[in-house]
């Protein structure tokens, strides 16, 4: 039975990728470019005169910029900065070449071809040399200008937003997104709805905001890149809570697969987080149980409330979904996305668990310093 299920989603994965490629479209989140250093300039031997240097590719992170934009503004995908002046009698020192500076969206991950990350431009304004200069030609050099860098390099962009919604299709994601933020994402009863990701800005009283990734959902195998799988997954690395949502009446794709119920989508969700990255099973996490202003919905909540009082007792559940690490939760609410019931509350519990992530990250900080510093010491 469990194959069965296995082998439908598998079979299933490639029918649900082309619908998601079909309507895809604007967003793109990675980007394989060429860079290319300029050449140094050629010394002059008879006066001792040095060739200028190559000028730089530089990476640098905007916020106005996107890969898709990247790509129509470089069809090419060719960046290449302008070779050093050679040296001449005229001017001895021959001039440095021109850096190319390459406008990337804040949040990309730079890897080279044999998987070695180069660079992490995570912030705005970041910046980091992707392909350096060749020196210009000197004695050492027999006065020839040295080769600027080349290379290829994949930009793998990771959204960077405070919180990122995890879930099934259909959960009601986007409704709470909505209901947080002034965001309209689309929101419909079918699956996979959301087919890129999408941030709101929830706004407090007092100016404060925090942001909120809206990502497609997950289903069984996304860590197997099943449905869009861990192109997805990825984006919630960066956020600092993970907001987990479950319809309390659980889900179903399609008549042909398994029903799953509320607490086997959460366990489900859980393994897939863990057979993608266990880090992320130690994020801090809320769970809101969503949907409870429909039929049924009390007689649904309670047998689920005692489930998850047993903190993380998958053991009922067959092996093949029950996660080896479950996730202990920070808070649990019920909530309905779409009569905006439970919202408040949720938005406060947000706020205080980002503040004290905060705090603590200060704290380890200031310890880490004070270690190091005693240690010179000695
Ligand atoms: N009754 C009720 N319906 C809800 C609630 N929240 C969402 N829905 C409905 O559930 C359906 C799916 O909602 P979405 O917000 O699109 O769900 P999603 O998790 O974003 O789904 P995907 O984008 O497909 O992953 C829509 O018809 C919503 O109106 C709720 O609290 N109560
Ligand atoms: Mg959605």
């Amino acid at each position: 039975m469990v194959y069965l299920t296995r082998l439908l989603y598998r079979r299933s994965s490639e029918h649900i990728r082309d619908a998601f490629k079909k309507r895809f479209g604007g967003f793109q989140d990675t980007l394989r470019i060429y860079v290319k250093g300029g050449a140094g300039g050629m010394g002059l031997p008879s006066l001792g005169g040095q060739g200028g240097d190559g000028g730089d590719v530089v990476l640098v992170t905007s916020s106005k910029m996107t890969l898709r934009k990247l790509q129509m503004t470089e069809p090419t995908k060719r960046f290449t900065a302008s070779n050093g002046v050679n040296s001449r009698e005229r001017r001895l020192a021959g001039i440095r070449g021109v850096d190319r500076i390459v406008s990337v969206p804040s949040g990309v991950t730079v890897v080279s071809d044999d998987g070695q990350v180069i660079a992490d431009l995570d912030q705005p304004g970041k910046q980091v040399v992707v392909a350096k200069g060749g020196k210009g030609g000197c004695a050492a050099t027999e006065w020839n200008g040295q080769k600027g860098e080349r290379k290829s390099v994949k930009l793998d962009l990771k959204l960077i937003a405070d919180i990122g919604l995890v879930g099934f299709p259909n959960a009601g994601k986007s409704t709470l997104l909505g209901g947080l933020s002034r965001t309209k994402p689309k929101i419909a009863d079918y699956p996979f709805t959301t087919v890129k990701p999408q941030i709101g800005i929830i706004h407090y009283d007092d100016n404060r905001q925090i942001s909120m990734a809206d990502l497609p959902g997950l289903v069984e195998g996304a860590h197997l890149n099943i449905g869009m799988g861990h192109m997805f997954l990825k984006h919630v690395e960066r956020t600092k809570l993970l907001l987990f949502i479950i319809d309390v009446h659980g889900f179903q794709l399609s008549p042909k697969y398994l029903h799953r119920t509320a607490f086997e989508t959460l366990s489900l969700l859980n393994r897939e987080l863990e057979l993608y990255k266990p880090e992320l099973i130690s994020k801090p996490a809320i769970l809101a149980i969503n949907k409870l202003d429909t039929e049924e919905s009390q007689e649904k909540l309670q047998p689920l409330l005692e489930k998850l009082q047993q903190c993380g007792d998958y053991s009922d559940l067959p092996q093949d979904i029950a996660p080896s690490m479950p996730i202990k939760f920070k808070e649990i609410l019920q909530i309905s996305a779409k009569e905006s019931t439970g919202l408040e509350p949720l938005k406060t519990r947000i706020r205080e668990l980002l503040d004290k992530e905060a705090d603590e990250e200060r704290e380890n900080d200031r310890q880490e310093l004070l270690q190091s510093k005693a240690k010179e010491k000695i």
